[in-house]
């Protein structure tokens, strides 16, 4: 039997699938017209992570060190006489919900501890930079519709590496280019870029901000600045004054792009017929992240491209714009204002945390492995009492010590949207939970109401019609179809209204310098989505040996390593063994790695990232990380 159902996994395609419960085939739904009836590898076999010989799939308690299988009433008896013992102080308890499933009734852990007075976390590890500052210049949070980047003459695409991020994008792409639309990719190098770009300029990770700040001097020596732009911008002396000061040679060196290349972006952007720009979340991934997105966001701008079909900037918009709440038909418990940690440095939040930490609570996210310092992150999680809701015995699932097997997508419901279309799909539940695993729904429902002070949840229909008011899509359709389009303008900003209560426009005021390298030091560690994985989602017999690393022949550390030696990438927080390859065309002071690599098998980067704030927004500024390679 086929029946439709929907991708819940962290990601902006979204799809749109149909299953085929008895040949256990999946592919993309040709109705859904952002899916178009095809899915990524991801999607099309996750069967393979449903019925994986090692999925976890009845509780386990920890004993004496090791894991135990358990009855769920076994699990859930300890597991409330945990909680209920620390909800004598609620800010005892810590509450940590990741991006590894999504949805109205994903929203159910974060509704049961917020209930529950329980700590939380803030700051971001995935995109709130670049959203935090989208939002500073246009107001509020929105982009084109993803289609309508078929109406533009050029795309400018600053990093987004589509081969692996985004294959419906990727899509459109290759569409518009076969109706002439030309493409230029701004970007370190060494990704999938170059298989759907015209042109590709290499860039020092991290600089964008100088690049678009030099096109925009070109901008400001051509003298053709469009009057109706500025006429709708708050700001616009203040960063000309800020561009005026600078030299456009300085420019030009701070982002190692040539003053060539420089006139020939802006070539790109002044050329009649209107640019799309499309803007990489690896981008914000650096410690003046927001800065880099905002000047970017301000060359869109300038050129008159914000507002119009074809044109405008593509960060994100949010996936759950067009889905309301139920936590106010939750009963039980209130809602107070909670004691909140910071994500990206977790395990020291913890430590230094008065009253302490007794009770850790962990669903959706692979903390342990996806956070820098995770090394930290163990030793904090050493204490306190740790459940962890999850299928596989990844970096966080063996700190724990109760693990509680979810449901996992197909086997549970839920309805979601995308942080890129503006489609609303169904995930139906289309084939059994695998062995005693349960919906996290399900399993937060039954918590509740285990508790000695009661929170009780409806039931999972009036949630999702609740859920559905906000944007009054219709229950019935949803149902029926597997998905709804949401009315959202195809044109963001039509007219140059912005989201500000003026109406107008904001540019950055200013500009800071990139921070000096440390010498010993001297490369760039980006540690990028790999194509095949969702993040930490990957098998374990994927994950035998060193993790490779890629550089460029230019590397300096390339000529200088010795391949009959062992190799390792060394940060000031410590070295993991590595194997080197090179990649063509990536920037001479970079080194790749994929991200997502277990601690256990000696993958995981983030074992010698260090915790970074970004400029904006509380986020990750994993990219800024220096390293050196050497044998050992
Ligand atoms: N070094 C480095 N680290 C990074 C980044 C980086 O650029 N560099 N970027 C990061 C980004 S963009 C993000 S979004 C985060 C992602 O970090 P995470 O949110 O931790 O992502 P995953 O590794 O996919 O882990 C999600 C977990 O959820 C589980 N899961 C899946 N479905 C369900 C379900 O239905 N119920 C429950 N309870 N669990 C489920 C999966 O099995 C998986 O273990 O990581 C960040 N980490
Ligand atoms: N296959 C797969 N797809 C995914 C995910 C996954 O794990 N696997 N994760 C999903 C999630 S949660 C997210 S957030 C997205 C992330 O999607 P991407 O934006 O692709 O994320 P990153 O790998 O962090 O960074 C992407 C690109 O940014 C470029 N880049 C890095 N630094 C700079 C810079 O300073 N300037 C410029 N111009 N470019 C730079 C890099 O060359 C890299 O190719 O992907 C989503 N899709
Ligand atoms: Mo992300």
């Amino acid at each position: 039997m086929t029946i439709i159902t929907a991708c819940t996994m962290d990601c902006g395609d979204a799809c749109s699938l149909l299953v085929d419960t008895d040949k256990k085939s999946i592919k993309g739904n040709p109705k859904h017209p952002f899916t178009k009836g095809f899915c990524c590898k991801k999607g099309s076999r996750y069967f393979e992570r449903l019925d994986a010989e090692d999925r976890i799939v009845t509780p386990q308690i920890k004993e004496n060190g090791e894991f135990r299988e358990a009855s769920w009433d076994e699990a859930m008896d300890l597991v409330v006489a945990k909680l209920d013992t620390a909800r004598a102080v609620p800010k005892s308890i810590l509450h940590i919900h990741g991006h590894g499933y999504r949805g109205i009734l994903g929203k159910a852990s974060d509704i049961l501890f917020n209930k529950m007075g329980a700590s939380t976390t803030y700051g971001a590890v995935c995109d709130d930079t670049g959203i935090t500052a989208s939002i500073r210049d246009f107001g509020v949070l929105n982009h084109n519709a993803p289609e309508d980047i078929l109406n533009a003459s050029r795309v400018i695409n600053w990093g987004r590496d589509l081969t692996r991020c985004s294959i419906h994008q990727l899509a459109l792409i290759h569409k518009a280019r076969k109706n002439g639309t030309e493409v230029l990719t701004i970007s370190p190098g060494g990704d999938g870029t170059a298989e759907f770009s015209d042109v590709n300029v290499v860039i020092r990770p991290g600089t964008d901000r100088f690049l678009a700040a030099a096109v925009l001097k070109l901008y400001l020596e051509a003298g053709d600045l469009n009057p109706w732009v500025l006429n709708r911008t708050f700001n616009w002396p203040a960063l000309r004054g800020l561009i005026d000061g600078m030299s456009f040679n300085e420019l030009c060196s701070t982002c190692e792009v040539s003053s060539s290349d420089v006139e020939m972006i802006y070539d790109w952007y002044a050329d009649t017929g209107n640019v799309a720009t499309v803007i990489s979340w690896g981008v914000q991934r650096h410690v003046f992240g927001g800065e880099n997105v905002r000047f970017i966001n301000a060359l869109a701008m300038i050129s008159g491209n914000i507002g119009v079909p074809g044109g405008g900037a593509y960060f994100n918009v949010s996936s759950g714009r067009d889905l309301g709440t139920w936590e106010h038909l939750v009963k039980g418990g209130s809602s107070a204002k909670r004691r909140e940690l910071l994500i990206q440095n977790i395990g020291a939040e913890i430590r230094k945390a008065t009253p302490p930490i007794e009770f850790i609570w962990v669903d959706g996210h692979n903390i342990v492995n996806q956070v820098p310092d995770c090394l930290s992150v163990v030793e904090a999680f050493a204490k306190p009492f740790v459940v962890v809701v999850d299928g596989f015995m990844n970096d966080t699932a063996m700190q724990a010590d109760v693990i509680l097997p979810p449901a996992f997508m197909f086997e549970r419901e839920d309805v979601l949207g995308s942080f890129v279309h503006n489609y609303v799909n169904h995930c139906a539940a289309v084939v059994k939970p695998r062995g005693q695993c349960r919906s996290d729904f399900d399993v937060y429902s039954d918590l509740g109401s285990r508790l000695a002070a009661p929170i009780t949840f409806p039931d999972s229909e009036t949630c999702i019609r609740e859920g559905l008011k906000q944007a009054d899509i219709s229950y019935d359709e949803l149902m029926e179809n597997g998905f709804v389009k949401v009315h959202h303008p195809s044109v963001a900003f039509e007219n140059m209204q912005f989201g500000h209560l003026d109406g107008l426009y904001r540019f950055p005021e200013e500009l800071h310098p990139e921070p000096q390298r440390d010498p010993d030091y001297p490369l760039q560690l980006l540690s990028l989505v790999s194509g095949k994985y969702l993040h930490s989602q990957i098998p374990e017999k994927d994950q035998a040996g060193a993790p490779v690393v890629f550089v460029s022949k230019q590397n300096p550390a390339w000529g200088a390593l010795n391949p009959a030696m062992d190799t390792y990438l060394v940060t000031p927080e410590g070295a993991m063994q590595v194997k080197v390859d090179t990649v063509e065309e990536l920037h001479h002071r970079a080194v790749i790695i994929r991200r997502g690599g277990w601690m256990k098998y000696g993958q995981n980067a983030n074992v010698i990232i260090k915790p970074m704030m970004t400029d904006m927004g509380d986020g990750t500024a994993y990219y800024s990380q220096g390293c050196r390679l050497e044998n050992r």
